[in-house]
């Protein structure tokens, strides 16, 4: 049997295969009609096709997919759907969204080759990622999809933006299989998450690949263990007894916007640990400049340092070759031989963090990716452990608290409002609480015994939401947008009706 992540996107004709049955279905049911009607009042005529795409809450693994990591996501319910037709007779993109107040009609022209203008974002740039991707992808494959055409696009997405929970990627997903679709192809969704990965980035940050991987190969029931080069995804069944509950901090963590400060700058940092890492590790300056990109091209020389202590420990080379003060672009430069700006110049995202930069922290940087790479296989071991479904609630809650210590402190990408829902969250029964997805704001995920769930986000809405309602930053009837909780739901597909 072919494995799942070498089969093709599925293909459905009705929505109990994506939605399952009850409410949800009831609720989807809704979206896909409203959408349907919308799209042939604005464009004139039916859609041909549509695809969906969910967003995704990490369990473990953050900030090491780019580092080339294991990671340990799982999909939510909430999604993006795009409804599509070609139009032969415009010779342009029209990408529409059903909430128009907050997003605009965007035009783009039908040429796959356009480039983004990035100083002037806006919201159907996600759109245009998938449509490049897919024409760059189907030419590297030699598949003919013919001349470009006029594509006419709605959007539905559910997924909150900002939020840590791939906002991006569902959108990106849903589009990228949308065009496929209305072209014809088919590719294995292993390809579409590859292809999907590379094309996000046009938007400017350095995207790596989790988001894309878990929203296309999600799977209803399973979080999944996502491995990179070659990407591929195994089934995780998390112990029974425990429900994952998504907290939204209400600080909007916008990546794009803050990749230079944020995002690409721990991207940049982690490349600049590696190759510092190398050298003192043995290799030369310049083959460690031009070959090493990842921590993970460097933890063999560092496990086989940690061998000669009697450890296999890859951190134990961090603290002894990497220093805990910062380094600055000169420290960097002398130890490389080479100017900053000279090795990355074919990389504008990195061009951009070091105009801004002041310094580099390497060591804590690099200690968090070695040992939150750790944590991800001592979660799925605990999982597959003949522990009792207690033991390994227990042994998960404490590995995702570790892992947030590790965001925290190490990493620093969290922030006051994220602080206080994760202390609220264990302070009221959570077996462990975290940041979940880039951070800097975005949501918390937190474990808790499936028993005091309903307590548990009543206990959220008071200590946490009500003041904010009482400031007015959100609606008294939202909050259950913002505080869920969340059951492994079914990956991306493609639906004919
Ligand atoms: P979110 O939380 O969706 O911005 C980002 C990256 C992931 C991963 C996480 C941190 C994109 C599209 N996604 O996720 O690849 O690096 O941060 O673990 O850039």
């Amino acid at each position: 049997m072919a494995k799942h992540e070498e089969l093709p996107v599925p293909v459905f004709e009705t929505l109990e295969p994506v939605y399952g049955g009850g409410s949800e279905l009831e609720e989807a049911q809704l979206r896909y009609d409203n959408l349907k009607s919308k799209f042939l009042s604005i464009f004139g005529h039916n859609p041909q096709l549509m695809a969906r795409s969910p967003g995704r809450v990490n369990l473990i693994g953050e900030h090491i997919d780019y580092e080339g990591y294991s990671v340990l996501p799982m999909a939510i319910r909430q999604d993006t759907i795009v409804a599509i037709r070609k139009n032969e007779d415009q010779n342009v993109l029209r990408i529409a969204n059903v909430n128009d107040q907050a997003y605009a009609t965007c035009t783009y022209p039908a040429d796959p080759n356009q480039e983004l203008d990035l100083k002037n974002h806006k919201w159907g740039h996600y759109f245009i990622c998938g449509y490049k991707g897919f024409h760059d992808y189907a030419k590297s494959k030699g598949v003919d999809v013919g001349p470009p055409v006029g594509l006419d696009v709605l959007v539905d997405g559910t997924v909150p933006t900002g939020s840590g929970l791939s906002s991006s990627a569902a959108f990106v997903c849903s589009s990228t299989i949308a065009i496929m679709a209305a072209f014809d192809v088919n590719f294995p969704k292993k390809e579409v998450a590859q292809l999907t990965c590379v094309c996000e980035r046009h938007i400017g940050t350095q995207s790596g690949g989790m988001d894309q991987a878990i929203s296309v190969m999600g799977k209803a029931g399973f979080a999944e263990l996502i491995d990179f080069n070659p990407i591929r995804a195994t089934d995780v069944k998390l112990p029974a007894g425990g429900t994952f509950v998504i907290a939204h901090s209400l600080a909007e963590s916008q990546k794009a916007v803050t990749a230079a400060t944020n995002y690409n700058n721990r991207v940049l940092e982690c490349h600049l640990a590696s190759i510092v890492l190398g050298i003192k590790l043995g290799m030369n300056p310049q083959e460690a400049i031009s070959k090493v990109k990842t921590l993970s091209d460097v933890e063999g020389l560092c496990i086989s340092f940690a061998n000669s202590r009697n450890s296999s420990d890859p951190v134990l080379a961090v603290k002894e070759f990497l220093k805990e003060e910062p380094y600055t672009a000169d420290e960097i430069e002398e130890i490389t031989g080479e100017n900053l700006t000279s090795s990355f110049s074919s990389n504008p995202a990195y061009l951009d963090v070091i105009k801004v930069a002041k310094h580099y922290k390497l060591h804590q940087r690099a200690a968090h990716v070695y040992s939150e790479a750790k944590r991800v296989h001592a979660f799925k071991d605990t999982v597959s452990s003949e522990l009792s479904d207690e033991e390994k609630l227990k042994n998960l809650g404490d590995l995702m608290n570790e892992s947030h210590h590790s965001c925290s402190v190490l990493y620093e990408c969290s922030c006051p409002e994220l602080e206080e829902l994760v202390n609220i969250s264990r302070d009221n029964g959570a077996l462990g609480a975290r940041l979940t997805g880039a951070g800097w704001g975005g949501c918390a995920v937190a474990l808790v015994k499936e028993d005091i769930v309903p307590q548990f986000i009543l206990t959220l809405k008071e200590r946490f939401y009500q003041a904010r309602i009482d400031k007015g930053l959100i609606k008294e009837n939202n909050v259950d947008l913002y505080v869920f909780a969340s059951k492994p739901s079914s990956g991306a597909a493609i639906l004919k009706f």
